[in-house]
């Protein structure tokens, strides 16, 4: 792949290059990151993307889009068919293109919603006040409880009773446990607000019937397909049938133009890919190694918000180790340990410095690796954060990377 880069422009193919080689060296646990498989690369560099195919499958509003229809078609029916959702747009070019679809489509500027506060494990598109979210719409925030890290789900009900919210938004981008999405659809009910979750993070373990599935109770449910579900990077939004038309007129031509047909066709892929047993042995493995590295770190004496994890993600409370966030994602780094800092429920530090990282196992897990190697990546964490020992960390590291190859060694690029 990439001979033809190669030949014509070096500049951008080195750096691609040493991209790569940095994604094999490292141990990749960013949470809401995967690595794709070739076959979902191949479509999305491919010469899809030369078509213009603004409007929907059988009502475009450009000529020679029957092979475009029939791309865009097998993606939402193999997309319905993983969440047993009624309709499907695939057409969103992220998550946050998918909220604000469902934002477009149900709400107008003022309207009361109720999201997860964003340094408590929520989105910034769940209401933050530097988002549009928040900017165009009354946000009122709801939190996990100070004792236990676990969402507060009477403070939910009560904040809900109060605000009366149009729509109740459930989902996070830092909740390392399962959430009850039927408790959300008993208030959003008790109070007559409709219901959205963002399941992005936790979605490929949803299709494996690994976690509650919120098709069976929200009103909208939105995504992104580059998280767990290990597709390309990009967003779908699900809702209930009478919802349809409402969501596919909010994303076109509500707030997107031509849709991306060359990730729409990838998007296909990973739904292909995600449907079958392998995927569900994935996700299994994803859980597993989440359990055994919160097991390790915690034996390392390394504090877990809410004491550990149902899901793929881990957040770590640094608070006991005299460093913030931000310096430890720095030395974990230079011992080629990929991490993001992340805010702790009630965090002294602001977002730039924070007490915690988040750390995740999907691409771990894509690699290959198992619960025994949990032991290694936790030793390494541990020589970083509590005894500053960066060498013997990435002696560690590499160890493990040089057994795990990503896209067997030199076949992506030569
Ligand atoms: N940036 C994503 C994450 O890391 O969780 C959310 O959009």
């Amino acid at each position: 792949m990439f001979e033809n880069l190669r030949d014509f422009d070096k500049e951008i193919y080195e750096s691609m290059k040493k991209e790569l080689e940095r994604q094999q060296r490292n141990i990749e646990l960013i949470a809401s990151e995967n690595i794709v498989s070739v076959p979902v690369m191949e479509t999305m560099g491919s010469h899809l993307t030369n078509k213009y195919a603004e409007g929907y499958s059988g009502k475009r509003y450009y000529g020679g889009c029957n092979h475009i229809d029939e791309i865009e078609t097998i993606a939402i029916e193999r997309l319905k068919k993983l969440f047993n959702a009624e309709h499907a747009n695939v057409q969103p070019h992220s998550g946050a293109n998918a909220n604000m679809g469902v934002y477009f489509a149900i709400l107008s500027p003022g309207d009361k919603v109720m999201g997860m506060n964003l340094s408590q494990g929520g989105h910034l598109t769940h209401g933050s006040p530097v988002n549009i979210s928040g900017k165009y719409f009354d946000f009122y925030e709801y939190g996990v409880s100070k004792n236990d890290g676990l969402i507060d789900y009477n403070e939910v009900r009560k904040i809900a009773h109060e605000v009366k919210p149009k729509l109740i938004v459930a989902g996070a981008s830092a909740y390392s446990r399962e959430i009850d999405f039927k408790r959300f659809k008993e208030i959003a009910d008790e109070v007559g607000s409709l219901l959205m979750v963002d399941m992005a993070h936790i979605a490929g373990l949803v299709a494996a019937g690994l976690h509650q599935n919120p098709c069976e109770f929200a009103d909208f449910v939105t995504s992104t397909t580059h998280k767990t579900l290990r597709g390309p990077r990009g967003g779908f939004i699900l809702c209930k049938e009478k919802y349809a038309n409402l969501i596919d007129k909010a994303i076109f031509p509500g707030i997107q133009g031509g849709p991306l047909e060359h990730i729409i066709a990838s998007k296909a892929v990973a739904f292909k890919e995600a449907l079958s047993p392998e995927f569900k042995n994935y996700q299994n493995q994803v859980i597993k190694n989440a359990k055994a590295l919160s097991k390790e770190l915690i034996n390392r004496k390394i504090n877990l918000v809410s004491g550990g994890t149902d899901n793929h993600l881990i957040l770590i409370d640094l608070t006991n180790k005299n460093i913030t966030g931000k310096e430890a994602e720095k030395i974990l780094d230079e011992a080629y340990l990929t991490v993001n800092k992340n805010t702790i429920p009630f965090d002294p530090n602001g977002p730039f410095i924070t007490s915690g990282i988040r750390i995740g196992t999907p691409s771990i897990t894509t690699r290959g690796m198992k619960e025994e190697d949990m032991i290694l990546i936790a030793e390494a964490i541990d020589l970083c954060i509590t005894q500053r020992n960066v060498d013997l960390a990435k002696d560690l590291v590499l160890k493990l990377t040089k057994k795990y190859p990503l896209y067997e060694e030199n076949k992506l690029m030569k």
